[in-house]
C-alpha cells in the first residue's frame, strides 16, 4: 500500500491538485469547505542492515584450507584468498565478505559445517556493521 503524506506535510511534494471550481467541495469532510486533500506517494526504500562475516586465526587449521574455504564459499581468486588468510594469520581476524542478514548467517552455517566435516577448529562469525 503507497504510504500517503499528512496534509500538513507538503512543502517538499510534488503536488497534483484536481481542477475545482470554488463553490465545489469534493471532500464535504472535516477539511471544510473548498479544501483537497493533497496526497503524495511516498517511495519507502530501506537500506538493508548489513553484517560482516569474519573468520578467526587458529593454530591447527592448515593455511591451504582457509584459502580453499575463501574460494570456495565467498568466490575470492587464489590471491585474494591468499591475502586474508595471511592478514588473518598475522592479525587474529579478518573480513571475508559483507552481506545481508540471511545471507551472512548462511555462510556462517556453511564454514563452520565445512570445517567440522574436516575435524578443522576453524571459527568463522558474523557482525552487524
Ligand atoms: N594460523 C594457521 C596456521 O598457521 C593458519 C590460519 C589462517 C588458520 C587463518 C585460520 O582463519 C585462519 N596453520
Amino acid at each position: 500500500m503507497p504510504q500517503l503524506t499528512s496534509i500538513t506535510d507538503l512543502s517538499s511534494a510534488a503536488v497534483s491538485a484536481p481542477r475545482m471550481s470554488n463553490d465545489e467541495n469534493r471532500s464535504g469532510g472535516p477539511t471544510g469547505p473548498n479544501t483537497s486533500v493533497i496526497t503524495k506517494v511516498k517511495p519507502k526504500t530501506k537500506r538493508p542492515n548489513l553484517y560482516r562475516v569474519l573468520i578467526l586465526n587458529d593454530d591447527y587449521t592448515p593455511m591451504e584450507f582457509v584459502v580453499h574455504v575463501l574460494e570456495k564459499f565467498f568466490q575470492k581468486d587464489a590471491e585474494a584468498a591468499t591475502k586474508i588468510m595471511l592478514h588473518v594469520h598475522h592479525h587474529g581476524i579478518g573480513e571475508c565478505g559483507v552481506f545481508t542478514y540471511e545471507i551472512a548467517e548462511t555462510k556462517v552455517t556453511q564454514v563452520m559445517d565445512f570445517a567440522r566435516k574436516h575435524q578443522h577448529p576453524l571459527q568463522c562469525v558474523m557482525e552487524k556493521k
